[in-house]
């Protein structure tokens, strides 16, 4: 079986793409856009009508969200050891983390991106624009001292949720206003340590 994903440079797309690569699953990617001004494929929107990616493709299902694709193929492929299993100490933490990254940081990055999807009125935008720049240190504060002195996002052991959280690292831009990861120092250790996997790097070094 081959899985199949909807799948845009620079896109949390790129996340799921590596953890197909850590776990050594058959893919194919199906290349769309995350370009406002272009279209969507009529295809990607009848399985997404949000029309975002990742979506991904197996048998003849489908699903998008990224946090939840991360923690079905994490489930499906238990013998990459990505998570913690069902009665792990350390699953709420896991499942908490990925919900977190993806309903709280993700959103806070969304609100910089796409402030007309917060904002009322165009007049409006400069603001939401600016509470997602605050949201983001508040949320990436948040992970930064949940992980205080540990050496993965879980403690002693990698999962997908360090490769979730490089991803997210990887969308931070000082330039725009956005904080650094130098004021996140136990975020950019773990970043760091993430980045060296082949898996990571195969994917994100294209
Ligand atoms: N909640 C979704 C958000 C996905 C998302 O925002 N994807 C962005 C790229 S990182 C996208 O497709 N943007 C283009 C668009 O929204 O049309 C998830 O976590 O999968």
């Amino acid at each position: 079986m081959t899985y199949r994903l909807y799948y845009a440079p620079d896109s949390a797309a790129m996340g799921v793409r590596a953890i197909l690569e850590e776990i050594g699953a058959p893919y194919d990617l199906i290349p769309t856009t995350i370009d406002m001004d272009k279209p969507r494929p009529p295809e990607q929107l009848a399985l997404n009508p949000n029309g975002w990616v990742p979506v991904l493709l197996w048998d003849s299902s489908a699903m998008y969200e990224c946090a939840a694709i991360t923690i079905f193929l994490c489930d499906r492929h238990p013998e990459a050891k990505l998570a913690p299993g069902i009665d792990d100490p350390k699953r709420g933490l896991f499942l908490q983390t990925l919900v977190y990254f993806s309903s709280s940081v993700q959103n806070a990055f969304q609100l910089d991106y796409y402030p007309e999807r917060f904002a009322d009125t165009p007049a409006e935008e400069p603001s939401a624009q600016r509470r997602g720049l605050r949201r983001l240190r508040e949320t990436w504060q948040v992970v930064n001292d949940q992980i205080g002195d540990d050496e993965w996002v879980l403690g002693d052991k990698f999962s997908a949720a360090d490769m979730y959280l490089f991803m997210l690292t990887t969308w931070l831009k000082p330039s725009r206003g956005q904080p650094s990861i130098d004021e996140f120092p136990n975020v950019k250790r773990i970043a760091d340590a993430a980045k060296t996997r082949p898996s990571v790097q195969r994917v994100f070094q294209r």
